[in-house]
């Protein structure tokens, strides 16, 4: 029997600026994984209508997630990215996964709790069904990991959950069919249709903070624009955010465990390492001591010299929306192929006439 052949997916929303969160929770991991593996990497458009249905220029914001994709450094020619709703195998398996998943599945996910806020009857029923989606996405590719921050990591276990229980329901008839899979489960050895497929989270940023209150997600929706680094900020708003981020009076200390109960300097630091591709102990160790009159300057320069490049290919790429279209549409197109052979699969699997 085959196994799984590894393959990587991952989507970012278009509801807006994308900000440093994004991108060392997600997109920077995406470049440094396309070099030892398949990936494919997706707009993921009918997420985005989920918290607000309607957008000024939806268009304008796939095309710039897109082009923060390329300018980053990943190769739509050797990967695939593309915009979900050009897939429309995402919906149908979507639709499938409603009814595989519970509803009490769904009321427990934070970020619907979060994002619906008191008024949860008022709420989508897409916001409550978000997670069935993401499952389909990465799981109509039969995808074996997900680069995410740390803010996913609830929906990728519920992915696993829907696919363990599409598995379990459907087993004789995937076995029947000869589309069984073999899987490790644990220390068993199982076979099903779907993957369980495994996040990636780690890093020493998974989850970056808001610059005022180390206590929030850094995040989009966040009124205060001093709370995140847009990507699409000039050197002087970067160095202007970062000179007025929150912090503690009290140098850097000599250790991590010093740094407990200060969840700004862990923040910073955090950020720095992740943008030197280097470990937080070890810049710890080059700033141990320091005030943050030192360090929040060679943050600065980190930060501007990092991201400057990516937000000037981001412009390029966007003076010529014709060329991100073609792009975009020619991962739809590969997209299209792979993901109709897995819905084939599942209509069988189904019973669907
Ligand atoms: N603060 C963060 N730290 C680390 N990773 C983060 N991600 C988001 N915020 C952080 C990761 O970025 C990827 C794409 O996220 P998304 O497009 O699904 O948007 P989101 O998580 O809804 O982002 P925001 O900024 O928090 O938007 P709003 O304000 O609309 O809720 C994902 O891998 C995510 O983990």
């Amino acid at each position: 029997m085959s196994s799984f052949k590894p393959l990587v997916f991952s989507g970012v929303q278009p509801t807006g600026n994308l900000h440093l969160g994004n991108y060392l929770g997600a997109i920077r991991k995406f470049v440094a994984l396309q070099e030892h593996h398949d990936c494919i990497f997706c707009v993921v458009d009918m997420h985005s209508i989920t918290a607000q249905l309607v957008h000024d220029d939806l268009k304008a914001q796939t095309r710039s997630i897109a082009a923060a994709f390329i300018a980053a450094g990943i190769d739509p020619v050797k990967h695939i990215v593309f915009n979900q709703s050009a897939v429309p195998a995402h919906a149908e398996l979507a639709w499938i996964f409603n009814c595989v998943a519970r509803i009490g599945w769904m009321n427990r996910m934070t970020q619907f709790k979060d994002k619906a806020g008191k008024d949860r009857e008022n709420a989508s029923l897409g916001l409550l069904a978000y997670p069935s989606l993401m499952a389909a996405d990465i799981l109509v590719y039969r995808a074996t990991h997900v680069p995410v921050g740390d803010d996913q990591k609830q929906h990728l276990e519920l992915a696993r959950d829907i696919a363990q229980k599409f598995n379990n329901d459907f087993s004789a008839r995937i076995a029947a069919a000869g589309l069984g899979v073999e899987m490790m489960v644990g220390e068993e050895k199982v076979s099903g249709y779907f993957p369980l497929t495994e996040p990636l989270i780690e890093g020493p940023a998974p989850r970056v903070m808001s610059l005022r209150d180390g206590a929030k997600k850094m995040s989009k929706s966040d009124p205060s624009d001093l709370s995140r680094i847009n990507m699409t900020d000039d050197a002087d708003t970067i160095a202007k955010k970062i000179r007025k981020a929150k912090t503690d009076p009290a140098p850097l200390p000599e250790t991590l465990e010093e740094l407990e109960g200060r969840p700004e300097a862990q923040n910073l630091l955090g950020i720095y390492a992740a943008l030197s591709d280097r470990t937080r102990k070890d810049v710890l160790q080059e700033f141990a001591g320091q005030q943050f009159s030192v360090f929040k300057p060679a943050l600065v320069d980190l930060a501007v010299e990092v991201l400057s490049p990516i937000t000037k290919e981001m412009q390029r790429l966007m003076d010529d929306p014709s060329h991100i279209d073609a792009i975009l549409k020619d991962g739809s197109d590969r997209a299209n192929v792979l993901a109709g052979k897995t819905m084939a699969d599942v209509r069988e699997i189904i019973g669907f006439l």
